[in-house]
């Protein structure tokens, strides 16, 4: 059986103090461990941002590549060994902005990897502009004035192109993170979750999402895709958000 301390290696990740990229990371080693992958059969591939340096502190096999361009290398590993777990990690800049025509194909192309995109809604690690997931008017150094663009919905994009697996979780909310990230970890397709984190330094406040967040109950049909599209885009409307499966298709 492995330990959380298998996956623990000795350097030490300089994140900003309390960043949601420590909730990030020790899920990924909770999910692995209770899913009891071998660390030789993983591979986490990531781009460039805050987020992307995450398998630098994971001891398992990693790949840090281009800005936006994970999933191509995140799919030509599985598809080249398939017997591997393959995670691909993303930002909202780098899977939705520079990586976005990627992310299109990748959920047309169901390659059987596991996509975990921190959405903080700012270009972190370039110190604050705003990004794909920043609200319409969102002042920042890059727009003085507020954002002029309509923000991408990551989820609703997803079902658009086709995934079969779309879920969305919180970096504040560790059991929740843990059980979806070990769900799209064994589904066998291209499974992909919206991790929505606050950027403490150039973002969000700390618990901006805390009252805003609700898990999806039984009650609730991810396999209904017209269903699933309503809840994807209704945190427009309503700013709270469903944490889940909001889409899974049978
Ligand atoms: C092709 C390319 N364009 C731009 C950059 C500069 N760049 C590096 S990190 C970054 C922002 C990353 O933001 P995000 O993906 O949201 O990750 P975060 O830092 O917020 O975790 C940018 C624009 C780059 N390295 N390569
Ligand atoms: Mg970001």
């Amino acid at each position: 059986m492995l330990t959380l301390k298998d996956f623990q290696r000795e350097e030490q990740p300089n994140w900003c103090p309390t960043c949601g990229n420590f909730g990030i990371i020790l899920s990924v080693k909770k999910a692995l461990m209770e899913l009891n992958v071998p660390q030789e059969e993983t591979v986490l591939v990531s781009g460039v941002g805050c987020f992307a340096k995450l398998p630098y502190w994971i001891k398992a096999y990693g790949f840090v590549g281009l800005h936006g361009r994970s999933l191509p290398v995140a799919q030509g590993v599985k598809l080249a060994n398939s017997k591997l777990k393959v995670i691909a990690f993303g930002g909202d800049g780098d899977g939705y902005g520079e990586g976005g025509n990627h992310f299109i194909h990748a959920c047309r192309r169901n390659v059987n990897i596991a996509y975990f995109v921190h959405n903080n809604g700012v270009f972190g690690l370039t110190t604050g502009q705003y990004s794909p997931t920043s609200k319409k008017g969102t002042k920042s150094k890059s727009s003085p004035s507020g954002s002029e663009e309509m923000p991408v919905n990551p989820l609703a994009l997803a079902i658009a192109s086709g995934a079969k697996f779309v879920a969305r979780a919180y970096s504040g909310d560790p059991k929740g993170l843990v059980e979806i990230m070990k769900k799209a970890i064994e589904y066998e397709g291209f499974a992909f979750v919206d991790i929505m984190q606050s950027c403490i330094t150039f973002g969000k406040e700390h618990d901006y999402f805390k009252d805003k967040i609700y898990h999806l109950d039984d009650s609730y049909d991810a396999s209904d895709k017209v269903k699933a599209m309503g809840k994807a885009l209704d945190y427009e409307e309503t700013e709270r958000f469903a944490l889940g499966i909001i889409y899974q298709e049978l």
